[in-house]
């Protein structure tokens, strides 16, 4: 079995893609990235495109036809990722919120017997550096609405910034997995916790993006809020 799989969804990254893809090839010559990328009109799939020659063997690029949010881009990479046998797998943003350099340390955990290991931002305090304070009351009070309406025992449950076993993936039936946004980050951690699988935070200092824009919208603060209401009583019907 092959051993660690960095995934980076991306659209419009043509400024962070590049030095991430280094970042985290540089690190362990065991990692291997694949960048799942929708198309973007920047040509960002066209420049992981020219790297593929230098890492041959180790980076991988998906191209989706359009842009269907980060949740399709990470099943496309989670059903690649069982087909070519990996043993652990990231799910990492472009932009260098998530530093490279935490990506052993969290690989670590899995090796220790960790299931799930989340790269938490709120574990000790408030960990994020350059939101404005909206986002950042914005994305706490979405970690209370978790956990008040699932009872998910996770400080940090839309985090991005996540390391699996492949066992994890097996067990979820990714054709279930409805939701694209944040409300996608929420669904999996709470699948992997109701499997019965143990899920464990990793303190990470998150930094806002330096380069290119965010494409969070209302609609996926939406996709969360009902989301939530909707995987708690799916999980009542399903006792
Ligand atoms: N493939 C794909 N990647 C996306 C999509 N939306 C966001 N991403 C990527 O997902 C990661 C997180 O998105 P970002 O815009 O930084 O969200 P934020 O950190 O919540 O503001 C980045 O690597 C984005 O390029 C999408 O629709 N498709
Ligand atoms: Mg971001």
């Amino acid at each position: 079995m092959k051993n660690t799989l960095i995934v980076i969804p991306t659209y419009n990254e043509v400024d962070n893609i590049k030095a991430i893809i280094c970042e985290l090839l540089a690190i362990d010559e065991s990692y291997h990235v694949v960048v799942v990328d929708d198309s973007s009109p920047d040509g960002t799939g066209s420049l992981v495109d020219g790297l593929i020659p230098q890492y041959s063997g180790r980076l991988f690029l998906e191209s989706r036809p359009k842009k269907e949010g980060l949740g399709l881009a990470y099943l496309h990479a989670f059903r690649w990722a069982l087909k070519h046998n990996y043993k652990f797998i990231f799910e990492m943003d472009a932009d260098f919120s998530h530093n490279p350099q935490d990506v052993p340390k969290m690989e670590a955990e899995l090796k220790k017997g960790t299931d799930v290991v989340i790269g938490s931002r709120y574990i000790d305090g408030i960990n994020v550096v350059n939101w404005p304070l909206g986002r950042i009351l914005l994305s706490l009070s979405a970690s209370y609405y978790v956990k008040f309406f699932t009872g998910l025992p996770v400080k940090d449950p839309t985090a991005g910034f996540v390391g699996y076993r492949v066992e994890v993936l097996e067990a979820i039936d990714l054709d279930s997995v409805r939701f694209v946004g944040y409300a996608f980050q929420i669904e999996l951690k709470y699948k992997a916790w109701k499997k019965g699988f143990n899920l464990k935070e990793h303190s990470i200092i998150f930094l806002n993006r330096i380069k290119g824009q965010s494409k969070m919208n209302g609609s996926i603060i939406w996709e969360a809020i009902y989301g939530v209401v909707y995987l708690r009583i799916q999980s009542l019907f399903k006792r």
